[in-house]
């Protein structure tokens, strides 16, 4: 649904009955099994999951929900009414452990998962439908992963421990998509809490919920609608970066190097690329668990001075940024009310997250829409529950 280029929520209860009504003309019985898993949004803590700090995303009411059921055979059945075409996977239930990366894309996400779901499946139908964007680095991959993996949960009574299953839709991703991601989405994906973002310390996997009160403010997350091809090898290439800085120090990972550190860097004589890393990281690290406590002491005006640092330094730093992420976050720092911006998920592309305030932001879109060379759309970001199921 798209307003004013404002994008809402189709609803749990829409997605629901879309699902159901497809599986019955697809499969000719009634689903038995629901769940769903929603999208997330970074605040901040950016290219730091797979460094082992602090990270602090939030669930958001768009929805990839899956229903399903048994079917009696050792066929397991998949449609995905994702985007306007339907698309559908199948598979012998005695071949889970055999399967293999391959098209379509979408079915990796799928596939990878029930591969790594750790009880027997036997066979099953199941529809798909979801309004989380594609693309946008909003983390629909996950939300996928996510709702397949406890959709498998309702199927099978089989339950697991939501880390643990955060931990099995990230080894998903790793082994079918072949995207060496951090744990931060199938965490929060797993894991959100409604009006709440989650501060995960990404080392011990534990996380704080921070009320996301933010008064005469809001979130507002605006797509620049354009990713960058390319973005392949570039994600692996910043992990490896991160990790030889680390290998450099003597240490497991990031999240225990000081600024200092840099300098004994440079000393080993490092290369600049890694050095550059190394400083987004180490200080986009401190920047997290400062944007967190300024919103507990609802210091706004300090958490927005610190989402656009972070924004220079994913650019100028880390370089995961891009020409319309850039010019976005140029166009709204000038706007009235606009307290922070910065890109936000993996980079290359997709969104960007602005703390504004409530009575700007028409001013503020008026801003994008009018300046912006591209086709910009907007949320708000409401946060929501994580993953689900439902009773049909
Ligand atoms: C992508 C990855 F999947 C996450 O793990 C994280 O590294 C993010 O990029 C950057 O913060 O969404």
């Amino acid at each position: 649904i798209c307003m004013n280029n404002e994008i809402l929520p189709v609803g749990t209860a829409t997605l629901l009955r879309q699902a159901c009504d497809k599986y019955v003309a697809t499969f000719g019985r009634e689903p038995v099994a629901a769940a769903s898993a929603p999208g997330r949004v970074n605040l901040i803590g950016e290219h730091i999951d797979y460094c082992e700090g602090y990270v602090l995303p939030a669930a958001l009411p768009f929805e990839t929900i899956i229903v399903g059921g048994y079917n009696n055979t050792d066929s397991c059945n998949v449609l995905s009414v994702m985007g306007n075409k339907d698309s559908q996977i199948s598979f012998p239930s005695t071949e889970v452990a055999e399967l293999k990366p391959g098209l379509p894309s979408w079915s990796n996400y799928v596939k990878g998962t029930i591969a790594n779901f750790p009880d027997p499946v036997k066979g099953f139908d199941a529809v798909i439908v979801s309004d989380v964007p594609v693309g946008a680095g909003l983390s629909s991959s996950a939300a996928l992963e996510v709702a397949v993996f406890t959709f498998l949960e309702a199927l099978t009574g089989y339950k697991i421990d939501p880390i643990q299953k955060a931990k099995l839709c990230q080894k998903a991703e790793h082994e079918f998509p072949g995207v060496p991601c951090g744990i931060m989405d199938q965490y929060i994906v797993a894991m959100g809490k409604k009006n709440h973002a989650l501060l995960i310390d990404c080392q011990s996997l534990q996380a704080t919920q921070i009320p996301l009160d933010l008064g005469d403010h809001v979130i507002l997350v605006t797509n620049s609608n354009v990713k960058h091809e390319l973005t392949g090898s570039e994600y692996p290439q910043r992990r490896a970066q991160c990790q030889e800085a680390a290998d450099k120090l003597g240490l497991p990972s990031l999240r225990g190097a000081k600024i200092e550190d840099l300098e004994e860097l440079k000393r080993l004589n490092c290369n600049k690329l890694v050095i550059m890393r190394a400083q987004h990281v180490i200080e986009e690290i401190y920047r997290t668990s400062e944007v967190a406590e300024s919103l507990r002491r609802n210091d706004l005006d300090r958490v927005g001075k610190l989402f656009f640092q972070s924004h220079y330094s994913l650019s100028k730093l880390m370089e995961v940024s891009c020409p319309e992420l850039d010019e976005l976050v140029e166009i709204m720092k000038d706007v009235p009310g606009v307290l922070g911006a910065r890109m936000t998920g993996g980079g290359f592309g997709g969104c960007v997250v602005t703390l504004v305030k409530k009575d700007q932001v028409d001013n503020l879109k008026r801003a994008v829409v009018e300046n912006y060379k591209g086709n910009p759309t907007f949320l708000i970001c409401q946060p929501n529950d994580g993953a689900r199921t439902h009773k049909l």
